[in-house]
């Protein structure tokens, strides 16, 4: 079965395609200053870790530089990224999450 849409030409075309949307990395960026329980308390909040899945990804962003904290549609990525960027500005953090481009 063909991937890619071809405006509906391919005879083959046996289900309709459904297109997947788009997925987005939410990442998490190390820097010098954040306390390590204040970015294991935003992964807990904001992302529904355990403080043992936390604790894990906060030393992954400590020692690798970041790391993925979640994968999502593009709307739920920017919010996610924008209420961690608003609340460690909030408590003066530097901390900072981006998003990306997933697949
Ligand atoms: N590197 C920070 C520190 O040593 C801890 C930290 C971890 C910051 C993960 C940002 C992200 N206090």
């Amino acid at each position: 079965k063909p991937r890619e849409s071809d405006g509906g030409a391919t005879l083959q075309e046996s289900r309709p395609e459904l297109k997947k949307a788009p997925r987005f990395k939410v990442v998490l960026l190390n820097d010098d200053y954040t306390p390590m329980e204040f970015v294991v308390e935003v992964l807990e909040v904001f992302f529904q870790m355990n403080r043992e899945q936390a604790t894990h990804v906060m030393l992954t962003v400590h020692t690798k530089g970041k790391a993925v904290c979640g994968v999502y549609t593009r709307d739920i990525a920017e919010t996610r990224a924008a209420q961690v960027n608003q609340y460690a500005r909030d408590n003066q953090h530097p901390l900072l999450c981006e998003i990306e481009a997933s697949e």
